[in-house]
């Protein structure tokens, strides 16, 4: 026989406390239920709470490590950069919210350089957004032109965040890679990394919505030739597929190599958006601050993206910005353009990593463009049989040589898909925007360690 609680406790009155217990528990239960189910991440970012930036730059921080990790120098940025943000912000006006889509000086700056680099008039209103770094315009580009269920093809080693924002929008990516195209001679460029043109013509379908350009790419330093770029262009036009052109290192080309916009080319400008970044182009990538540049029927989805999740971005920051962009307008391809005198500095960086990584018995790729080098490491033969199975091999050498040998990197499967990891787990990437004295320790361990290991 089932008696009900209620007329339980009235016929045992001395069993009352235990209802406000028995109460007090049931809700404890029900509600942590409940709380359980509704603290849930939201399906968006399911799989995607990993980030190999997080994971590296913390290890990184130690300060006896040399950190030729993530990208970012250690050279100082240009003095006149720094004054113009001193300048800016002991302006009042301009420590206030400014304009949503970007702050009216650094948007009329933007119009002009990118007008006179692309030859034709920007309008600075409706043909930029400018936004949390270049990180900030590709997150507005994908989520305002990307639909649920679109497919976006990327080409591996890609910027490791093109994914999860892909995944965030709904969409499915699409991966092709580029691989090495064997060559006589001992020294490997990354114009050898190539993409196969029919594979990547078998990649679009009916549901592309958009190609993911990197140019020049990181990790590889690859520049793609305008003769790659048209390839891709004709692919776009023929399959009505929107372009996202990532050129944050579009002003570091090296000697012999020109860079190309895909969105210059014919019929393209209709289509895509290019992404820049301050952090990237005057060495100051604490500032955070990127613009994407495109036609107005694209950019006003990315506007109205930006103005329902950030507003705005930092004045005096942006202020401090459009004042260099005006100093460099003026210099540009003179030798004091600063533009000009980082590329000399660091093609004398590049050529001095290839020397010593070479001397300790790894392979560089030489990169065209960017300030990364991406180097084999199988050579050394490092035995790390006794590291976790189940993580690539590069992943493993970067823990190791930055707990043993205090030397930082970050691994170069981190910026393929899981299909093409097992191709690039010999690589690592070093970062060569850096001062003399680190990259001179960086190579003292590199001698060292040849020696410890041979
Ligand atoms: N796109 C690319 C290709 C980038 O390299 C970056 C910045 N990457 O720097 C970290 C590293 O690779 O070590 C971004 C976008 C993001 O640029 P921003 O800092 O302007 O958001």
């Amino acid at each position: 026989m089932k008696i009900p609680l209620q007329t339980f406790l009235y016929c045992f009155p001395a069993c009352r406390p235990l209802k406000s217990w028995l109460a007090k528990r049931l809700y404890h239960i029900s509600s942590s239920t409940m709380a359980s189910c509704k603290h849930k991440n939201a399906k968006r970012i399911e799989g995607i709470d990993k980030n190999m930036w997080v994971q590296f730059t913390s290890v990184a921080a130690d300060p006896s490590i040399v950190n030729l990790g993530q990208g970012f120098p250690d050279i100082p940025p240009p003095d006149y950069i720094k004054e113009a943000l001193a300048k800016a912000a002991s302006v009042d006006q301009l420590n206030q919210y400014t304009r949503s889509f970007g702050h009216p000086s650094l948007v009329k700056a933007l119009a002009q350089l990118y007008g006179k680099v692309c030859n034709r008039e920007i309008d600075p209103q409706k043909e930029i957004l400018v936004s949390t770094g270049a990180y900030g315009c590709l997150f507005s580009t994908i989520q305002g032109l990307i639909e649920e269920g679109d497919e976006v093809i990327i080409i591996e080693p890609f910027y490791d965040c093109y994914i999860p924002m892909i995944k965030m929008a709904g969409a499915h990516p699409v991966l092709i890679p580029l691989t090495l195209k064997r060559t006589k001679g001992d020294s490997i460029s990354s114009a050898h990394w190539v993409l196969d043109p029919e594979e990547l013509a078998s990649k679009f379908s009916p549901r592309t919505k958009a190609i993911i350009i990197n140019n020049p790419n990181n990790p590889l330093g690859k520049i793609f030739t305008k003769e790659e770029l048209q390839e891709i262009a004709d692919l776009c036009i023929k399959h009505d597929t929107l372009c996202i052109s990532d050129e944050v290192y579009e002003w570091l080309v090296y000697s012999g190599r020109k860079h190309t916009k895909i969105g210059m080319l014919s019929g393209m400008w209709d289509r895509t958006v290019t992404v820049g970044s301050a952090g990237k182009t005057f060495g100051v990538t604490g500032w955070k601050l990127g613009w994407a540049i495109g036609p107005e029927h694209l950019i006003k989805h990315l506007q109205t993206v930006h103005q329902n999740a950030l507003y705005t971005c930092p004045t005096p920051l942006q202020e401090a910005v459009a004042q260099g962009i005006w100093r460099e307008l003026c210099l540009l391809n003179q030798p004091e353009c600063y533009f000009n005198c980082l590329v000399k500095l660091l093609e004398e960086k590049r050529d001095q990593m290839a020397r010593f990584v070479h001397a300790a018995g790894m392979k560089p790729i030489i990169p065209e463009g960017g300030y990364f080098m991406v180097v084999d490491v199988s050579g050394l033969n490092q035995d790390l049989s006794h590291m976790q199975d189940d993580e690539p091999y590069d992943f493993k050498f970067v823990q190791w040589m930055t707990k043993e040998k205090k030397l930082a990197a970050i691994p170069v499967s981190a910026f393929t898909g899981e299909k093409s990891k097992k191709d690039f787990e010999k690589y690592i990437r070093f970062c060569f925007i850096k001062k003399d004295s680190t990259l001179q320790a960086a190579e003292e361990i590199l001698k060292n360690w040849n020696k410890i290991s041979h």
